[in-house]
């Protein structure tokens, strides 16, 4: 059975975070933008209504929601703002490998952290380094065994809310020479001695979102903190990727939406040779192929979510939507500007934050070019393309 239709439960939780982002998020954007962080009163009040802890079961005192409903949210939060939807957003992704393979302890210990209503804590996803990015399997951060614990060394880099967590889900090899073979899992508390913020990065756009470097030296990390032993690692962040990349898409189309909005306002506005600008065709079918491409981007990210939400495989439907998704944000925000013509270009209009914003959609969690490794990978074993 093929249905378009939201439940009740996804149309309230739609609307919740929709609500949530005319009130309490538009308000500040453009206020974080330049600030470059979120307000603590902000992170309080979604921790209240479960925007911290969206993808947290509701017995870790999370939001409970699915991977389908949580990625309509995140659309949501994107069309407030990109950088708070990322801030808010990367607490999931950092989770998702204690919810996939943590056990009932770590998870009872760390997961209520997020939605604290009197003091909502971070979480962050501690893959990237400078030598790894892309390629991931080639990390280099170092976890030697210490009797029963365990000593981790190594430069993890931009990581959202890196400078801001409470804790990281750390990735490190346990031998460099087994290649993606070598990799652990562990959680790692930002209070423990060794562990630093290094560098603050001053980024480009979603700049409410908190971007550092985590320096790891001689950390040591107690043995009930191994959350993935030697070996499982890489394949928990690939299906961590797989399970989070919907999400992505979503916000994706979240801040394309929300250029689009501006786009059509302005282009039924703007009076140019004595005609508003949308009966140039030019200008309207600009924004058809928008349309078009916002509509097909939502349709792709809730396949992969509900695919995630059903257990069933999703890498391929992920990879799709993400790469979908990005793009059309960069190309939706480029054409929005594009629309606005000087007036996009200057910051008092909103557009000229969103295609800054939407840039990042096409790199972070697997670049552009990377959703179409994954996608050819798949493609290498398909020898009929019958789709029923
Ligand atoms: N689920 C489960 N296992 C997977 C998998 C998936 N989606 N994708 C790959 N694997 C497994 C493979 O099957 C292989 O295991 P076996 O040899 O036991 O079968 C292993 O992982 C290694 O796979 P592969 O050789 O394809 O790994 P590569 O090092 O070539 O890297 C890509 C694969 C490029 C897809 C991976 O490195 C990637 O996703 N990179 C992007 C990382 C990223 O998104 N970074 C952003 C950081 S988060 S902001």
């Amino acid at each position: 059975m093929v249905d378009f239709e939201l439940s009740d439960e996804q149309k309230a939780a739609a609307r919740m975070a929709h609500d949530f982002a005319v009130n309490e998020i538009r308000p500040v954007a453009l206020e974080c933008d330049k600030e470059g962080k979120i307000p603590d009163e902000l992170v309080k009040k979604a921790a209240a209504v479960g925007l911290t802890a969206q993808a947290v079961p509701e017995e870790y005192d999370g939001g409970g929601l699915d991977a389908i409903t949580a990625a309509i949210v995140s659309e949501e939060m994107f069309w407030g703002c990109a950088g708070i939807g990322t801030g808010l957003g990367a607490n999931n992704l950092a989770i998702t490998p204690l919810l996939l393979v943590g056990n009932d302890e770590q998870k009872q210990k760390y997961l209520p952290r997020l939605s604290d209503p009197a003091n909502p804590k971070f979480a962050a996803f501690g893959l990237t380094e400078p030598g790894a990015g892309s390629d991931a399997a080639s990390l280099a951060t170092v976890a030697t065994p210490d009797g029963d614990d365990y000593i981790l060394n190594g430069q993890k880099c931009f990581i959202t809310n890196g400078g801001i967590a409470d804790f990281y889900t750390i990735f490190a090899t346990f031998d460099k020479s087994k290649g993606f073979g070598g990799i652990g899992g562990f959680i790692v508390e930002r209070a423990w001695d060794g562990v630093s913020v290094g560098k603050h990065e001053d980024k480009m756009g979603i700049r409410a979102s908190d971007t550092s470097e985590v320096i790891l030296d001689n950390v040591k990390v107690p043995a009930e903190n191994l959350m993935i032993p030697e070996g499982q690692g890489f394949y928990v962040v690939m299906q961590t990727l797989d399970a989070t990349r919907a999400g992505v898409a979503a916000g994706a189309t979240g801040v394309a939406r929300a250029a689009f909005e501006e786009a059509l306002k302005y282009a039924k506005e703007r009076v140019q040779f004595r005609k508003p600008i949308i009966n140039q065709q030019a200008i309207a079918f600009m924004l058809a192929d928008m349309a078009i491409k916002i509509e097909a981007a939502r349709r792709l990210y809730l396949l992969a979510g509900w695919k995630a939400a059903n257990n069933l495989p999703c890498s391929l439907e992920s990879s799709y939507a993400k790469a979908f998704a990005g793009d059309t944000a960069m190309e939706v925000t480029t054409d929005a500007v594009q629309i606005h013509g000087g007036y996009g270009y200057m910051k008092e209009y909103l557009v000229e934050k969103l295609m800054r914003d939407a840039k990042i959609m096409q790199i972070y969690e697997g670049t552009a070019q990377i959703q179409r490794v994954v996608i050819t990978g798949n493609l290498m074993g398909v020898t009929d393309t019958y789709p029923w």
